[in-house]
């Protein structure tokens, strides 16, 4: 929570870091090192990129930012510039050899763990509460889930299994399908959160009308309806540029869907399924939930009704750290941190819904909201203006809420995400929300 102590704050950080490594380990010893230096998708780095820059990352900050220490290897920190060198270059450069990616990235580590010892949790804002460890172990989270997601992309043999969500949490919704979130002002942002990012600082008032959202994400089986009512086939439910991106594009259906006789079917981590009705809709653009809010009669939640939603208890009028509460995530109640490779069906996570009845908000899929990624009154780029603010403005839309590939470090209420509207590959669905007054 927002208020341990430093030794506990210095053991949540080393547990985090080692947990980052665990699943990057996962990640890349699990396909074969000709696997590791493709490129899988000219969207996506190869694997090997992202390990040899987690590891860059990590020396950067901790051993010379925290620890004042001399680069280990100069040359190669332009090579793990992710503004340098754009996704569809990197294969090309002369990165490090699988073998010499992974002894760099552990050779760091074990440095970096000394430094997490011997420094203390106050005096610069930089090792205050261990903001730069928990900074880095969600920087290598989020690696983690852009590995995912290149995985996802990846063809051949399935390399990764997880289990299904089971009978505890995955459970039949007979609830309403919306509800009325009240009207007014509510906290939104963090400035108590140790290891929140810049971007989601500071803590300010904001007033929210109130508005209808809907009690699960929306379903396959509903984006079944909106497809088969001819929903990409009619400009009229679509923004002229998500229109164009449709028709550039020949787009029919969400990333990794195909038509087999009549049915549905979609690639999931190298296994071809039917798709599952009851589960959340992925792999869908920002255009394209969109699109179905529209043909719903309903529209896309700002990002500010979303975290009302997700946070604001209306019987104490304070904003918590999560739906349920301020304590953190556990497996009952919420789908993070890839111990599934799936959302699990709408209306699961009884024991994560929040004071009004929302559900799945944290974890299972991220959620697109209709608003731009624009900085908060108040806003200070910390520690580096490349973090956030170089994003800033109307070309990115934010995500909220994390996905079954978010680790819980990464995934508070506050946290934002942010991607250009065409983006399919990542794990994003939608839920969708409407004016009270329509009544
Ligand atoms: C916050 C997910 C948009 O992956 O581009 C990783 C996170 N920043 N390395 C990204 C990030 C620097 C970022 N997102
Ligand atoms: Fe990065």
């Amino acid at each position: 929570d927002t208020t341990l102590d430093p030794e506990a704050l210095r053991e949540r950080a080393r547990t985090a870091l080692l947990a980052a490594r665990d699943r990057t380990t996962l990640l890349t010893s699990c396909v074969e090192g000709p696997e590791l230096t493709a490129q899988h998708s000219p969207l996506m780095s190869p694997l090997v990129w992202d390990l040899a820059h987690i590891g860059n990352q990590e020396e950067q900050w901790l051993l010379r930012a925290v620890a004042g220490r001399e680069a280990m290897r100069p040359e190669i920190d332009p090579l793990y510039d992710a503004f340098e060198h754009p996704r569809s270059e990197r294969p090309k450069l002369p990165l490090l050899a699988p073998d010499e990616a992974r002894e760099y990235a552990a050779e760091v580590r074990g440095r970096a763990l000394d430094v997490l010892d011997s420094t203390p949790f106050h005096g610069t804002r930089l090792t205050e509460a261990g903001f730069a460890f928990g900074m880095i172990a969600q920087h290598e989270q989020q690696h983690d889930e852009t590995m995912l997601i290149t995985h996802q992309l990846r063809t051949g043999a399935p390399a990764l299994t997880a289990p299904d969500p089971g009978p505890q949490v995955s459970v039949a919704f007979h609830g309403p399908s919306e509800v009325l979130v009240p009207g007014g002002p509510f906290t939104m942002g963090t400035s108590a959160e140790p290891w929140a990012l810049d971007n989601e600082r500071p803590a300010h008032p904001r007033l929210v009308p109130p508005f209808h959202i809907d009690t699960t994400p929306v379903t396959n089986g509903a984006y079944l309806r909106f497809m088969a009512d001819g929903g990409y086939e009619n400009s009229r439910w679509w923004t002229p540029a998500g229109w164009a991106m449709v028709r550039d594009g020949g787009l029919d259906s969400p990333l990794f869907w195909r038509r087999e006789g009549g049915q549905w079917l979609r690639r999931h981590f190298g296994v071809t399924e039917p798709v599952p009705p009851d589960e959340p809709v992925v792999h869908v653009s920002w255009y394209e939930a969109d699109a179905y809010a529209r043909w719903a009669g309903r529209r896309l939640p700002s990002e500010a009704e979303w975290e009302k939603a997700a946070r604001f208890d209306p019987a104490s009028g304070r904003s918590m750290r999560y739906p349920w509460g301020d304590a953190d995530p556990t497996p009952e109640r919420a789908n993070l941190g890839q111990r599934h490779l799936r959302p699990a069906p709408a209306g699961s996570y009884p024991a994560g819904e929040s004071p009004l009845g929302v559900r799945q908000l944290i974890g299972d899929v991220w959620e697109w909201t209709s608003s731009d990624f624009l900085p908060y009154p108040g806003f200070a780029a910390f520690p580096y203006r490349e973090y956030s603010e170089v994003f800033f403005g109307p070309d990115h839309k934010v995500l909220r809420g994390g996905s079954f590939a978010v680790d819980a470090v990464v995934c508070r209420g506050t946290f934002r995400n942010w991607d250009y509207p065409v983006r399919r590959q990542i794990f994003a669905g939608f839920r969708t929300a409407r004016d009270e007054e329509d009544a």
